[in-house]
């Protein structure tokens, strides 16, 4: 058994083979604690309170914020707002950045990969200002051509929005390359990281990010807590995204003025659990190391590669190196529709995902109308790979070829 799976009681209560990380990680035992730590001894509304227990709420929201500062390199804890999850996060920066600062003509260009979350918000820029989208469109193994990226990035380009890390493909993409460029048009970039800070070490000032969005859950955090980070000269300028308590500094009658940051964006009770608990995941995930995560995933991901290379029938998508994959192996079989590979593999407490994965458009580029989907985490081990391609293995038989 992986060193690790014993700090995750789930795996003790629900014996299970958990390859779905990418949807949502498993908590380890001192997350969980934390969060109930807060309740039982700090619970009250933050940030408002004069009395020891809010202010102990308080304390541990604003630790949490800094302990996230510190993870992803942000220049101060002001650049870090707490939200619900990535979706939020990238919706704050478009209707709050996009439609005060992108105008008709202007181009925004994201890709065929991306997640939903991190489409949507900009068709809908584009519709209310009179923007166009324009759509980098990967090679078979997932990377950008330099041709590509020339052709479609012009100086019209004001806005870049990419997943670092695909959620179906689970390559790695060019953040910094693309940062640079769309800073020479004085544009900003946006980085969904939902896929990539469970997995590597992100450092904002590295990849020159001016928006970067990810949510706890993925990295073992509770729900309900998710990251933008946003550099602060952009921060300053935009209006606020939601309106109500805690956000203000002033409110009158006929008007009013905003709070300082990081609070003009978070408007409302805020989750200071939650953020607790994603304190508690970064300092998991420390003491772990990136590197460990790496070694692991890359170990298991390249063991997964060599048993379906055996099998004719089954297709991988994205790179043939499975270095190169963050530990997402999106796959399908000849003649079997994802949703049965999950039923069966689910017959054999095997939890993998199967569907279009929230990226339609990739489906259709790809044209697959669903794939299946193992994704891994520093939990899994050859004991969980062996039971998925034993499963695997009998799909094809019990669909009748
Ligand atoms: N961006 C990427 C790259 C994602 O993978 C996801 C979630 C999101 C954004 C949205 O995150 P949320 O926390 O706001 O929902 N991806 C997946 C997935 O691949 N399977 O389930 C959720």
């Amino acid at each position: 058994m992986n060193q690790y799976k014993k700090d995750f009681p789930v795996f003790q209560n629900k014996p299970c083979v958990y390859l779905d990380s990418a949807a949502t990680a498993q908590r380890p035992a001192s997350v969980i604690e934390a969060e109930r730590y807060f309740y039982e001894n700090m619970n009250a509304n933050p940030l408002r309170g004069l009395y020891e227990l809010s202010m102990a709420a308080t304390d541990a929201y604003s630790d949490a914020r800094s302990c996230v500062k510190d993870f992803i390199n942000a220049q101060e804890d002001a650049e870090i707002i707490f939200t619900r999850n990535t979706t939020e996060s990238l919706n704050l920066v478009a209707y709050s950045w996009g439609l005060h600062f992108i105008h008709e003509g202007d181009e925004i260009v994201t890709t065929v990969m991306e997640h939903h979350s991190n489409m949507l918000p900009w068709q809908m820029v584009a519709e209310r200002t009179g923007a166009k989208m324009i759509y980098l469109e990967p090679e078979e193994d997932g990377t950008f051509s330099k041709e590509e990226i020339d052709r479609k990035i012009t100086d019209r380009c004001r806005l870049i929005a990419i997943a670092q890390v695909s959620n179906v493909l689970g390559c790695v993409n060019p953040v910094r390359e693309l940062a640079d460029r769309v800073h020479r048009n004085g544009g900003v970039i946006v980085v969904d990281a939902a896929q990539s800070v469970p997995h590597m070490k992100v450092d904002v000032r590295e990849l020159d990010a001016d928006f970067l969005a990810f949510s706890g859950h993925k990295l073992m955090a509770p729900f309900g807590i998710g990251v933008l980070y946003g550099k602060r000269e952009l921060l300053e300028k935009m209006p606020p995204f939601l309106t109500g308590g805690e956000m203000i500094e002033y409110v009158r009658l006929d008007g009013a003025t905003w709070a300082e940051l990081p609070h003009k964006f978070e408007a409302g009770t805020v989750n200071p659990a939650g953020a607790y608990g994603l304190k508690a995941a970064i300092e998991y995930l420390s003491g772990v190391g990136f590197d460990q995560i790496r070694r692991i995933e890359d170990e298991l991901t390249a063991k997964i590669f060599e048993e379906f290379s055996k099998l004719p029938y089954m297709h991988i998508y994205g790179s043939p190196d499975p270095a190169k994959h963050s530990g997402i192996v999106s796959f399908t079989i000849d003649g079997v529709h994802p949703h049965d590979i999950a039923s069966i593999l689910d017959a054999d407490k095997v939890d993998i995902r199967a569907g279009h994965h929230c990226a339609q458009p990739l489906m259709d580029y790809l044209k697959v109308g669903n794939t299946a989907r193992a994704s891994l985490y520093l939990y899994n081990d050859e004991e969980d790979i062996d039971a998925f391609i034993s499963s695997v293995k009998k799909i094809r038989k019990i669909m009748g070829y």
